[in-house]
């Protein structure tokens, strides 16, 4: 049996063709947030989502070296001892899945089947990789990073380890830390113990677990995950553009008491306070609406206390609800004047659907 007989080209759904057994496969491992742990300004580590393409690795703490290689004066092989002595930074920072929204998306796509909750919030503690490179210090002929992470499997026929790579000037500017806490604690296996890169504004794809090796490259970083998997292509043989920041989003907590299957929200009347969070990747966040009629009227939501740009942004509003059926929703708009639309444009790998999410919402005496 040859690799092409179970790792098939990527597929999007037939017509009606609801989510199959291999989805749910995914959906099964890989967790989103709860909608209501949004009231937590960080997510405690075990709500956070979970994306892992591959199998959690075995990691060997004590004996773990991440190298720094390729296009540097000075290689290094560092030990996390050594890590954890230098200077540490603690960084609040939302990660998202760039396949969030993926599964409202029509056709879908067929791959793990978000519907809104890929993403969460945690304070990372770690070194920034500016510091490392500095350290090593990288060579004019120095033109992309590449991330290394200790898993491996196959995707689509190509066996790989799970790599990324980033511009050396995005490398130098974005802010990103070589991590090894969460909310104040080693990294949980599934969030990359015991060392991951963090990518601050960018999709989750970028912030490299089980980080082992960083290689300064003197071209262009064609691998799989940055040349083939995470690119916005209108069509299989559309080359398309990369995947890179958070495209801005909102997110209601869904008021009153959920119906056990169908998850319909149900309210008593009266006054109720709707929270949410909202995030961008390219600027900070700095409008969020809400309506509560499926988007024919918006009121401007108060926005809580600005905190730090590479987290999300609380919001309320009050709302006087009497009985009836409603839809409630929310978007939001960042300082570069991105607006979250209420309906994406769709892209063959689902990825950056940041369309407003909806909550029907039922109002009884
Ligand atoms: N080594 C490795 N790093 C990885 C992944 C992976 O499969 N392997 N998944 C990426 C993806 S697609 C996302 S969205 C984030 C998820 O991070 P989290 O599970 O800590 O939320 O990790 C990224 N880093
Ligand atoms: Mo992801």
């Amino acid at each position: 049996m040859s690799v092409e007989t179970f790792s098939t080209a990527s597929r999007v759904a037939g017509k009606g063709e609801g989510v199959t057994l291999e989805e749910l496969q995914l959906a099964a491992r890989n967790h989103g947030m709860p909608l209501e742990a949004m009231r937590y300004d960080v997510t405690p580590a075990g709500l956070h989502y979970v994306l892992v393409h591959y199998d959690i690795p075995a990691a060997d703490a004590p004996n773990w070296q991440l190298e720094l290689t390729g296009c540097v004066e000075q290689p290094l092989s560092i030990g996390l001892t050594e890590l954890k002595a230098m200077n540490r930074q603690i960084v609040r920072v939302t990660l998202e899945c760039a396949g969030n929204g993926r599964a409202r998306q029509d056709p879908r796509p067929v791959s793990q089947p978000w519907l809104v909750e890929a993403v969460g919030t945690a304070e990372w503690t770690g070194v920034p990789l500016t510091v490392l490179l500095e350290h090593a210090g990288v060579r004019p002929d120095g033109v992309d990073v590449v991330f290394t992470g200790a898993d491996h499997g196959f995707e689509r026929g190509v066996e790989q380890d799970y790599q990324r790579g980033l511009s050396l000037t995005e490398a130098m500017e974005v802010g990103a830390l070589v991590a090894w806490e969460m909310n104040g604690e080693p990294l949980p296996p599934q969030h990359g113990f015991p060392l991951r890169l963090v990518v601050p504004g960018w999709y989750g794809m970028a912030s490299v677990k089980w980080l082992r090796s960083i290689e300064v490259i003197d071209h262009e970083f064609t691998g799989f995950q940055n040349a083939v998997a995470y690119r916005l292509r209108s069509s299989a043989d559309d080359p398309g553009v990369p995947v890179t920041r958070i495209e801005p989003r909102a997110l209601l907590i869904p008021p009153g008491h959920p119906d056990f299957m169908s998850r319909a929200r149900i309210l008593k009347t009266g006054a109720v306070v709707l929270r949410g969070r909202a995030w961008s990747g390219w600027a900070p966040v700095d409008l969020v609406e809400v309506s509560v009629d499926g988007g024919a009227s918006w009121r401007e939501a108060e926005l809580d206390a600005e905190g730090n740009d590479l987290a999300w942004r609380g919001f309320s509003v009050e709302w006087d609800a009497t009985p009836g059926e409603y839809e409630l929703t929310a978007r939001a708009r960042d300082e570069s004047g991105r607006v979250q639309p209420l309906q994406a444009a769709w892209n063959r790998g689902g990825f950056a659907n940041n369309s407003a999410h909806r909550i029907p919402v039922v109002v009884i005496d």
